[in-house]
């Protein structure tokens, strides 16, 4: 009983701290500094009303989750100096230990970007001497840097042409490359970067499978042969920008919910079972999944760009962090499509591949089993609703060392061994659409395919 009284005190004095007012982040002269910020991480939650009473902590001022508290795993919180002793104070109520992993995260914030202290190494600088753009890979680039480079490639080579597919919240362009050798109705791959704002390897890994794609060397050119491509570096452009002008730390896209908190989780704002396990109704929780379904622009736009292209046979969207390889559906446990194993035989392909290039090694399996519920991600729409039968989410480095301030100087080796995976997976799947081609009407397939053409939970619901 005192106990609980006591998680009552420690509750009630970090809820009167919550950011359930317009955010002022808003407007903010200069960036958020995180001084003095350190990473918590707890020991694995035991039992679910663990992660319940620190999800209390969800959207308050000071405190971000890098990883939810969930049940048998621990969890990530970044804090505040104002906030640390009372979190250690609820951690010590609740009798859940903790590690400090880094003390001040200004440093690593300091670090990350920076070319200078991110120095290569030799297996860094060899591999640097085999991408054409050197210096552009060595640092995060902002938004127009990365729009520049993609229009850039599509004025040099014929084969790649650049798209304004839709305007984000504050009037920025969202911007699809396509590359395409040409000669037919080839099916195609979709791969999209930058849906969370703060994951800043995932729009640098999608640009930099842009720049391997266009390198004229072989291994591009036979998959160039095989498929069309098409790539999103950044969705989440608004949120982006502000992770480099505002708030390193920010997630959800930046559009206005009615004065109140801004920004809606855009991986919570997909058109499948909408709204239900994982999201949050409060606009002020980092997992807002938004009024309704595809509320923002952002996802509208590559919606309606994905839905435009009915040759898309595999779809890829990544994320970061925790080294995992994702494979729908993400809504629900226990939710497995009926070709299951049919996406996990290709994930895995690309998986050995990408493990094979520097050993990074990556799980395999459900976001319920490997992380957590939460509906209206785009992969779960890609496969339900698009009926794209191979769909998959790639958290890509680390597995928690740096988390989302992954050095610079990692950009290189993640997209090489990222770039393999993908390969090796395409190549994969050239053969199996060729043998589907001569397989005779009626053979196994059949029912699999019906099912993802009929699909459940939303389409009709969510028309875009
Ligand atoms: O929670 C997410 O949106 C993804 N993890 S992240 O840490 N990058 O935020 C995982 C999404 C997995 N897919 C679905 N749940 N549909
Ligand atoms: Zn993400």
């Amino acid at each position: 009983m005192m106990g609980m009284t006591w998680i009552f005190v420690v509750v009630g004095v970090l809820a009167s701290t919550t950011s359930a007012v317009p955010y002022p982040g808003d407007f903010l002269p200069t960036p958020k500094s995180y001084s003095g910020y350190s990473l918590l991480r707890t020991e694995p939650l035991l039992r679910e009303d663990l992660a319940r009473s620190l999800l209390i902590l969800d959207g308050m001022r000071g405190i971000h989750f890098w990883k939810y508290p969930l049940v048998n795993r621990s969890s990530d919180i970044l804090t505040s100096p104002a906030q640390l002793e009372h979190i250690q104070a609820l951690l010590a109520t609740l009798g859940v230990s903790h590690d400090v992993i880094i003390d001040d995260v200004k440093d690593l914030l300091a670090k990350e970007n920076d070319v200078g202290v991110n120095g290569y190494s030799a297996l860094e600088e060899e591999l640097e001497r085999a991408v054409p753009d050197k210096s552009f890979f060595q640092r995060y680039q902002r938004y127009e840097a990365i729009k520049n480079y993609a229009k850039t490639l599509a004025s040099q080579d014929s084969r790649v042409t650049y798209e304004n597919i839709g305007s984000s919240s504050e009037g920025k362009e969202i911007g699809l490359v396509k590359i395409s050798s040409g000669g037919g109705n080839k099916p195609a791959i979709w791969i999209d970067g930058g849906m969370h704002a703060r994951e800043w390897i995932s729009p640098a890994t999608a640009t930099y499978i842009m720049s391997k794609l266009t390198n004229k060397e072989p291994a591009s050119e036979s998959l160039l042969s095989s498929f069309d491509f098409y790539i999103v570096p950044i969705i989440n452009v608004d949120g982006y920008e502000w992770t480099h002008t505002g708030d390193r730390m920010w997630r959800k896209t930046r559009s206005r919910n009615n004065g109140r908190c801004i920004g809606v989780d855009p991986n919570r704002n997909w058109g499948f079972h909408w709204a239900e396990q994982g999201s949050s109704t409060d606009p002020c929780s980092d997992i807002y999944h938004g009024p309704r379904a595809f509320s923002e622009p952002e996802t509208l736009s590559v919606a309606r760009a994905i839905k435009a292209r009915p040759n898309i046979k595999l779809y890829l969207t990544f994320h970061s962090y925790s080294q995992l390889w994702l494979v729908p559906y993400g809504y629900a446990r226990n939710t497995r499509p009926v070709d299951y194993n049919e996406l996990v035989r290709l994930a895995q392909v690309g998986k050995n591949a990408l493990s094979a290039t520097y050993g990074t090694s990556y799980r395999l399996g459900t976001a319920p089993d490997l992380l957590y519920p939460a509906a209206g991600g785009s992969d779960d729409w890609a496969k339900g609703s698009a009926g794209i039968k191979y769909a998959y989410c790639l958290e890509l480095r680390d597995t928690g060392r740096y988390g989302f301030l992954l050095p610079s100087n990692q950009i290189v080796p993640t997209g090489e061994e990222t770039f393999n995976g993908l390969a090796a997976m395409a190549k994969e799947l050239h053969r199996t659409l060729k043998k589907q081609q001569t397989r005779p009407v009626g053979g196994p397939y059949v029912n699999a395919d019906k099912e993802l053409n009929s699909p459940s939970g939303g389409e009709a619901e969510y028309k875009l």
